[in-house]
């Protein structure tokens, strides 16, 4: 889809995230695409709870699977979104990277998870947080309504010490606010925000996708994209830019069975 901002727009919504933590893109991507994506998601959503689901990782009934590089998920409409891109590319640089490719899912069972953040400070002997080095652009396979497991975040806490932002919260001086979004809804936010998952009260999985797009000098080894080298061949020249630093494989089969991305919240 062509770009639907301007380039104000596009700054509101980078100093959004500066601001807040977070943005939302409202209907940026086609639902009948997602509907698409969630069709070929919930077998692979199986066979992960077969392969893993013991681990229970995330807490219970609520699971990490990442998506492999292929039809339908190896999508630019969705991965080179100029819209996203442009936000992206003003938090975390012209020459971003995409690392991580995989989806949040909350299952009938799940619970409250402890409010954390995703990632650790770059220099955390300092005491100080950096300008954005790590965002997630999450977007439903569903509708999130307050029944089926809304992520709820605490705007603002995203450059402030973890200790710091839960004395907010306790102190009432900020809340837990849960993201209720529709499908095509696109949320971009800053991973230091403190947030958490919470619990599915219905029979429908609620999976979220997570796009990692991460400064070009940080290393995340818990996450990649194994992209097989027939499919890179056919990336776009932003698209081999994005993914530079990704894998490339002959085949998917030869893939590890378990998630690497085990221990998540900081
Ligand atoms: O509910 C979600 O989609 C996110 C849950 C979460 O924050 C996590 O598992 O790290």
């Amino acid at each position: 889809m062509a770009a639907r901002y301007n380039c104000t727009e596009i700054q509101q919504f980078a100093q959004s995230v500066i601001t807040d933590g977070f943005c939302v893109l409202p209907e940026q991507f086609s639902p009948e695409k997602l509907h698409h994506w969630r069709q070929s998601f919930l077998p692979l959503l199986e066979r992960h709870i077969g392969r893993e689901g013991h681990l229970k990782n995330r807490g219970p009934s609520r699971y990490y699977v990442t998506l492999p590089f292929t039809d339908p998920f190896a999508d630019a409409c969705i991965y080179e979104d100029d819209d996203v891109l442009a936000v992206v590319e003003q938090l975390v640089g012209t020459d971003a990277l995409m690392c991580q490719l995989a989806t949040d899912t909350p299952l009938l069972g799940s619970t409250t998870q402890d409010i954390h953040r995703d990632t650790l400070p770059l220099f955390p002997e300092t005491g100080q947080e950096t300008p954005p080095y790590q965002l997630a652009v999450n977007f439903p396979l569903v509708d999130v309504t307050m029944e089926n497991g809304p992520f709820e975040v605490a705007r603002r806490t995203h450059m402030m010490s973890k200790e710091e932002g839960l004395h907010r919260l306790q102190r009432g001086e900020v809340t837990l606010e849960p993201m209720t979004m529709k499908l095509g809804d696109v949320m971009i936010r800053d991973v230091r925000g403190l947030h958490r998952g919470t619990p599915n009260y219905t029979t429908e999985p609620r999976p979220m996708v997570v796009i990692g797009y991460s400064r070009r000098w940080l290393f995340r080894p818990e996450v990649s994209i194994q992209i097989p080298r027939a499919t890179f061949e056919k990336l776009s020249a932003r698209g081999r830019q994005l993914l530079r630093f990704n894998p490339i494989v002959e085949s998917l089969d030869e893939l590890p069975e378990t998630e690497r991305y085990q221990s998540f919240a900081y």
